[in-house]
């Protein structure tokens, strides 16, 4: 499995071996990877070969390490198409994954500017500021907050905050969602955010901002999330 004489470094041929024993199932998401040194006997490789190994699966998301107890296969990460404009509850289902909403904060607030100029709606009119854990089978996935403004969108609840707001927008209000622009950017969780996504204080998470326009252009939503960047990763379609 591990060719010397290959011009292909040893660390990498170790990395791909190892990912495909997760790609086809050998191993499997929780499962512990023999210690370091038992691959360097194996395979006849310096330990610190098999460390970088495993560093760059770890950075790539195939594996984390624990303190003290080693190193073990990572959850499969969520791959979202950027092409189609879904909610989170659609994303989740269309997976079958179920999912759920933990609610921290369900508000209506006078906007700030920042938030009245994304809404294009006046300093200080009502927007519902609604702070949500999205959980897909009981796993937090990402944390959101959206921006709606109230004279638009009446009467939301927290009923319906905890389950879809894009639903209701759509199927209760009949109004028609059309399109979106959203930035990804990565950062590190925070304190607060680590806690509410139960992750390590610092970890990777991709920050998302959405405005979502209705059919005639008006913005229906400002959203800020923080997705955990071991749990999602992106995927675009090009063509030349
Ligand atoms: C997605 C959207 C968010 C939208 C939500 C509606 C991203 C980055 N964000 O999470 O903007 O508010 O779906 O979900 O994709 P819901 O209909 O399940 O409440």
């Amino acid at each position: 499995m591990i060719n010397k004489n290959s011009p292909i470094p040893l660390y990498y041929q170790l990395e791909e071996h190892i990912k495909g024993l997760i790609e086809n199932g050998e191993l499997s998401p929780g499962d512990a990877l023999p210690p370091e040194r038992e691959y360097a006997e194996k395979y006849q490789i310096s330990r610190m070969t098999v460390r970088q190994a495993f560093t760059q699966l770890v950075n790539e998301g195939y594996l984390y390490r624990l303190q003290g107890k080693g190193t073990f296969v990572a959850e499969r990460k969520i791959e979202q198409p950027l092409q189609g404009l879904t909610s989170f509850t659609e994303d989740m289902k269309a997976r079958g994954l179920t999912p759920s909403n933990k609610l921290i904060k369900f508000e209506i607030i006078p906007a700030i500017s920042q938030i009245a100029g994304q809404l294009k709606i006046s300093e200080y009119e009502p927007v519902y500021e609604i702070k949500r854990i999205r959980l897909a089978d009981g796993v937090p996935m990402a944390l959101e907050t959206n921006y709606i403004s109230a004279n638009l969108i009446k009467g939301l609840t927290v009923q319906i905050a905890n389950q879809s707001l894009y639903g209701h927008i759509e199927e209760h209000l009949n109004l028609r969602i059309d399109s979106a622009s959203q930035v990804i950017e990565s950062s590190s969780a925070s304190q607060n955010e680590a806690k509410l996504l139960k992750i390590a204080n610092g970890a990777p998470v991709m920050h998302i901002q959405r405005n979502t326009y209705l059919h005639d252009d008006t913005p229906v939503e400002f959203v800020k999330s923080v997705y955990r960047a071991d749990r999602y990763k992106f995927m675009i379609q090009m063509k030349r």
